[in-house]
C-alpha cells in the first residue's frame, strides 16, 4: 500500500504530479487516506459547518447537504452521482494546481478539478495552494447551482481567448472575485457562496461582519481591473444581487474590446473606492 504522503514535485508545487494523466487527472485513491486524515477532515468539516447556517447562501447549504460528507474525506463518485443528476458536473481528482490551459478545459467540459491531498494538522488555518478541503467542501456544494454551473462552463470557454490576447490575469480576478471570494445578497443581508471565503473560519467571519472592509457591487469590468491579495484577506468584496446576475452580467459583453483597453493598465488596487462608488454598507443594508 502507497503512504498517504504529498511530495513536493519539481514544479515546486504540493501533490504527486508523476502519476498524473496528459489532462492532469489522477485516481481519487480514496482507501489510501489514513484514519487521521479523515479525522483532521471531520475536524475542518465541523467547523466550517457550524458556520454555514448564518454566513452561506442558501444554494451552498442546499449543495452541502446533499453532498453527506460531515463523515471523513468524501468519495468524488459519490458526489459524482449527485451532481450528475443536477447539473451535468463531475468531479475529477488532479494532484493539485494545474496548468491555466487544463484547468480551462476542464472547466469548459463540465468537469471540475478536486485536489486530491489534505492539508497537514499544522496549517488547519491557511494554506495558498488549494487542497481537498478547500476544493470539495468550498466549490462542489455550488455546483449544485444552474447559474455557477452555467457560469463555470463558460469561464472555462473564456479561457484560450484570453490567453491568446494576454489578458488571462484580467479574466482570472473574474473567478477570484466571485467564484473564490464572491458575496451575494439574500433577504436583505450578505451571504457568502465563495469557496476561499467558505473554506476558511476566519475569513468567513471577517468578510460578512468587519465593519473596515470594501464591499462593492459586482461589476465585471471593475473587477477585471482590481488586483487581489493570495496571502491575506481581501481588502475588497464584490456583492451579487443575486446568483444568476454572475451570467446575466457577462453575457452581453464583448471580453476582446475590454482586454484591448485595460490589459496594459496597472491593476487598481484593492481596498480602494474609486471616485462616485458607493460601498455597500456592512450587512448589506441599503444606504
Ligand atoms: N488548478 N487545481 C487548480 N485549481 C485552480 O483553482 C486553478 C488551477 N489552475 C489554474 C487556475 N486555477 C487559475 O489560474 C485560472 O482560473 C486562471
Ligand atoms: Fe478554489
Amino acid at each position: 500500500m502507497k503512504t498517504p504522503r504529498t511530495h513536493t514535485s519539481n514544479s515546486g508545487l504540493r501533490g504527486e504530479y508523476q502519476a498524473a494523466a496528459a489532462d492532469y487527472t489522477v485516481a481519487q485513491d480514496w482507501h489510501v487516506y489514513s484514519p487521521e486524515m479523515h479525522a483532521r477532515w471531520r475536524h475542518l468539516y465541523a467547523r466550517q459547518s457550524a458556520l454555514v447556517e448564518r454566513y452561506a447562501c442558501r444554494s451552498f447549504r442546499e449543495g452541502l447537504a446533499r453532498l453527506d460528507c460531515a463523515g471523513g474525506i468524501p468519495r468524488f463518485e459519490h458526489a459524482n452521482a449527485a451532481l450528475g443528476g443536477a447539473t451535468g458536473w463531475r468531479l475529477v481528482a488532479v494532484p493539485g494546481f494545474i496548468p491555466d490551459d487544463v484547468f480551462f478545459d476542464h472547466l469548459a467540459h463540465r468537469r471540475f478539478p478536486v485536489t486530491r491531498w489534505l492539508r497537514e494538522e499544522h496549517e488547519l488555518d491557511y494554506l495558498v495552494e488549494p487542497d481537498v478541503f478547500h476544493d470539495f467542501f468550498g466549490h462542489v456544494p455550488m455546483l449544485f447551482d444552474p447559474a455557477i454551473a452555467d457560469f463555470l462552463e463558460l469561464y472555462g470557454k473564456a479561457g484560450a481567448r484570453a490567453m491568446a490576447m494576454g489578458a488571462l490575469e484580467m479574466l482570472a480576478r473574474i473567478y477570484w472575485y466571485t467564484i473564490e471570494f464572491g458575496l451575494v445578497r439574500e433577504q436583505g443581508g450578505l451571504k457568502v457562496f465563495g469557496a476561499g471565503i467558505i473554506s476558511s473560519a476566519s475569513e468567513t467571519i471577517y468578510a460578512i461582519d468587519d465593519p473596515q472592509v470594501l464591499r462593492l457591487p459586482f461589476d465585471p469590468v471593475r473587477i477585471m481591473r482590481t488586483g487581489y491579495r493570495i496571502d491575506s484577506f481581501q481588502k475588497t468584496y464584490f456583492v451579487l444581487e443575486s446568483l444568476p446576475q454572475l451570467i446575466g452580467g457577462l453575457v452581453g459583453l464583448d471580453f476582446g474590446p475590454i482586454y484591448e483597453t485595460w490589459r496594459h493598465a496597472p491593476a487598481l488596487p484593492a481596498g480602494e473606492c474609486l471616485p462616485g462608488e458607493t460601498p455597500i454598507p456592512v450587512h448589506g443594508a441599503c444606504a
